[in-house]
């Protein structure tokens, strides 16, 4: 047996470990290489769960060489995405949306869809973690090979995690996805981008003593095409009852929408799931009046222009506070504006005409 004189190890032992060492490494990067974007498409149309879980991760990358690749891959699924029904979730925290979106898709499930579950978290954007698409309150979904559920991207900017979701609708609908749920909790204006994505936006709520409109925000009883009262079991049903009443009062007030919707009022229980197959053939009932009367690809249309001018617009932010020459400048004008040396005015004037020429 060869011995090194220094160890007085044996030689051959060690040269076949270090080769099978080698091998495994070896082997490990193979199943590691990173598939090539035809490869990953290819998967995500046979509904490739992984895949599609990579595809995001792709697209939600702020790596530069990624950027390519995951404009690549969006436009190979393109072709074979928009044909789902894609539904917009919102509501205060503890409201029941994880328990409502578990029920509703467990039922679609049953009916045959597969149901994608996103998510727009604009918390997560402060703290680089995502609370929402919480999988503990949606155990049944969880485990269903029709579902498929991704929390909330993270990012710096609510229009950039929206983006993010936006794209990954287009791979879960290439993925064979039929629903499309994106839940979001009512922070900012994360309702005013869900809304910007979806055909049909959906407010839950509680009953709650009083004037049932008062510290609901304005704008969002303009954008819901239903407003359901969730929890509505036990003491809470009549309550519940009563708020319906009060809720589809309130609503008649409100001139009809663009897409000749007005928005109906329901109660439900997520918990106990009472009330929830009603929601999905309303939802159902407002697909087939938009189709009919057009509004529901003119929606789409024009939300695809609101999103082409916001991906501009994002983009060409970033590309001008990024440019090191503008974020010197900045600072520059900053402190000549503390000395009284410069208007705001002229110093924004004088920073874009250097911009400009850049
Ligand atoms: N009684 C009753 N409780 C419910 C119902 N739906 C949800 N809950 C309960 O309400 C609590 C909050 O439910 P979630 O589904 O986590 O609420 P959420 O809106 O997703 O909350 P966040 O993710 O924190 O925004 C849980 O304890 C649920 O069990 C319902 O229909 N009836
Ligand atoms: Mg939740």
């Amino acid at each position: 047996m060869p011995t090194d004189p220094n160890t007085n190890k044996d030689v051959s032992q060690e040269a076949i470990s270090l080769a099978s060492n080698q091998a495994i490494h070896r082997f490990k990067k193979s199943q590691q290489k990173e598939l090539s974007v035809q490869e990953l498409a290819a998967a995500i149309l046979k509904s490739d769960t992984t895949s599609l879980s990579k595809g995001i991760t792709l697209l939600e990358s702020t790596k530069p060489s990624h950027n390519q690749k995951a404009q690549e891959l969006i436009e190979t699924c393109l072709p074979h995405a928009n044909n789902s029904v894609r539904i917009g979730i919102t509501g205060v925290p503890g409201v029941g949306k994880s328990t409502f979106i578990e029920t509703l898709g467990s039922l679609l499930i049953k009916k045959g869809k597969k149901v994608a579950v996103l998510a727009i978290d604009p918390s997560s954007t402060i703290s680089h973690g995502s609370i929402l698409g919480d999988k503990t309150r949606m155990e049944s979904l969880v485990r269903s090979p029709m579902a498929f559920i991704r929390p909330s991207p993270s990012g710096k900017s609510l229009g950039g995690v929206a983006q993010k979701t936006r794209e990954s609708i287009v791979l879960c609908e290439a993925a064979g996805y039929d629903i499309i749920i994106i839940e979001t909790v009512g922070v900012g204006q994360s309702e005013t981008a869900v809304h910007s994505m979806v055909d049909f936006f959906l407010l839950l709520k509680l009953a709650g003593a009083g004037d049932e409109l008062q510290g609901i925000k304005r704008g969002i009883i303009e954008m819901a095409d239903a407003i359901i009262i969730n929890k509505a079991d036990g003491d809470n049903l009549l309550p519940a009852k009563k708020a319906k009443n009060q809720f589809s009062k309130a609503l008649h007030l409100y001139p009809l929408a663009e897409n000749s919707w007005s928005p109906e009022v329901q109660i439900c229980s997520a918990l106990e799931g009472s009330g929830i197959d009603d929601i999905w053939q309303l939802i159902l009932k407002y697909v087939k009046t938009t189709s009919q009367n057009g509004f529901f690809e003119k929606n789409r249309m024009q939300q695809n222009e609101f999103w082409l001018l916001q991906t501009i617009e994002d983009q060409l932010k970033s590309s001008f506070y990024n440019h090191p020459k503008i974020t010197r400048l900045l600072s520059e004008k900053i402190t000549a504006m503390r000395d009284y040396k410069i208007t705001p005015f002229a110093a924004a004037k004088h920073i874009l005409d250097i911009y400009k020429n850049l």
